[in-house]
């Protein structure tokens, strides 16, 4: 008689400089968005989870915000975050974006990782931008910089060697219990699948103006008989000088924003979705960390 083979589980952190790519792997790794994307650095503020049963494999990988040595109070506490999931995975993802210049900042990321950590393993990262000689030259370096359990060379855009780094941790994951139920993709409520949603939208068409103080949190959600939802959202900044730049010419920005966020969502849910969207001024709140639960950013929450 053939027993079933027992269950595994584990938790894998994907840690890396701003913009290296964390986010796009993850979603490639779950087959579906579960972190937003932006082309701008520090898109990520909180740990999010994404993810994947396979077989009697249960794979938790946690998207983190970009690790770089922080001044500001804000930036602090988004680095303190992104540690922490190091800090409590069974194994570590250090992403590396080969299209950088040189290995100046992967070296330094490589510094900001604590003395202890779960194993590693090296995943190189945006391959379609540069050479392969140059490639192996960098995986070469960095190997020999620090031990990593493997190195993956991926293009997270593409989704190509994704899932030979699913096939590596199915047999490498502990034997143990799953933590989720098979059919949850990630740890965000639908309010919270909401902000980031908005916040993606605006990182991504505030072009170069962006306020670096904005954040979005849910106000209000009423479910109606036929499935669809009100949502009213607040979009927090944090100087009077900076609503004009979300709003737009006679409103033409935010309401292009909130029509795309609202499109997105409806095609996620598969409902309809009436949202609204507000400004509102709290005075630089990313000084005072002790506002940012307030504001709906449980930086460690995971
Ligand atoms: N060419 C190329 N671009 C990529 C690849 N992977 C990600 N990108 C792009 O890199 C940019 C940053 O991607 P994100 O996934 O948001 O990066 P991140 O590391 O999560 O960034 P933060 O959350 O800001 O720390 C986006 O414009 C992605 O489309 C890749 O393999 N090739
Ligand atoms: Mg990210």
């Amino acid at each position: 008689m053939t027993h079933p083979s027992p269950t595994r589980c584990g938790f894998v952190a994907i840690m890396g400089a701003p913009n290296a790519g964390k986010s796009t792997l993850t979603n490639a790794l779950v087959g579906a968005k579960v972190s937003i994307v932006t082309h701008k650095a520090q898109t990520t503020r909180r740990r999010i989870l994404g993810i994947v049963c396979k077989e009697q494999t249960q794979m938790i990988f946690v998207d983190t915000p970009g690790l770089f040595a922080p001044r500001k109070v804000f930036d602090k506490a988004m680095v303190e975050s992104a540690l922490g999931g190091l800090n409590d995975a069974d194994m570590g993802f250090l992403l590396i974006d080969v299209a950088k210049e040189d290995l100046t900042q992967a070296k330094k990321t490589l510094a900001l990782l604590p003395e202890k950590h779960p194993p590693l393993c090296l995943i190189l990262n945006k391959i379609d931008l540069i050479a392969k000689e140059k490639l192996l030259m960098i995986s070469a370096t960095l190997n020999a910089l620090a031990h990593f359990e493997r190195t993956f060379m991926i293009c997270a855009l593409k989704e190509y060697g994704v899932k030979e780094i699913l096939t590596y941790l199915q047999d490498r994951m502990e034997i143990g219990p799953w933590h989720y139920p098979e059919d949850q993709l990630s740890n965000l409520s639908e309010r919270q699948v909401a902000c980031e949603t908005v916040r993606e939208k605006l990182f991504l068409y505030l072009h170069d103006e962006l306020p670096y103080g904005l954040t979005v949190d849910a106000e209000s959600w009423e479910t109606f008989r036929d499935g669809s939802v009100k949502l009213t959202l607040t979009i927090y900044i944090d100087r009077e000088q900076h609503k004009p730049i979300v709003l737009g010419a006679g409103g033409s920005q935010i309401k292009h924003i909130g029509k795309l966020a609202r499109e997105e969502l409806e095609k996620m849910w598969g409902h309809r979705v009436h949202l609204f969207l507000g400004v509102k001024v709290k005075d630089k709140w990313t000084q005072n960390p002790s506002l940012y639960r307030e504001l709906g950013l449980d930086m460690a929450d995971s």
